[in-house]
């Protein structure tokens, strides 16, 4: 990872490590607040389950898994998955984009989507 300076250059690599998260078959990998704290997380996707890695503080960045579920809205072969405030209530939504549909599940209060 390289952080950008104050001019929004790059420079060199600030910060590697080694892991296994997200590296099984199929699975993609994108980063995205996924809870809202202003760090970007890491969200690994692959047909039918996502997988979270929040952020921490700059010293302790990814530590680790977070949470999964099943996700069977998403399970087609190269649907891509998001993770966005589609409604505005500052809670990030589940958009799924398949090969001819848009599927959007809105996050609930009581965690479900
Ligand atoms: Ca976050
Ligand atoms: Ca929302």
């Amino acid at each position: 990872m390289d952080y950008a300076n104050t001019l929004g250059r790059f420079a060199t690599t600030d910060w590697t490590s080694s892991t296994s998260f997200c590296t099984h078959s199929d699975a993609t990998t994108r980063f995205t607040d996924a809870n809202g704290d202003g760090r970007a997380d890491w969200i690994c996707h692959d047909p039918g389950r996502i997988w979270v890695d929040y952020a921490g503080p700059v010293s302790q960045l990814f530590q680790g898994l977070n949470w999964h579920r099943d996700i069977p809205f998403c399970a087609a072969p190269g649907d891509q998955l998001e993770l966005m405030d589609m409604n505005g209530d500052s809670r990030q939504d589940f958009v799924c984009k398949g090969r001819s549909a848009l599927n959007v599940r809105y996050s609930l209060l009581d965690g479900t989507y």
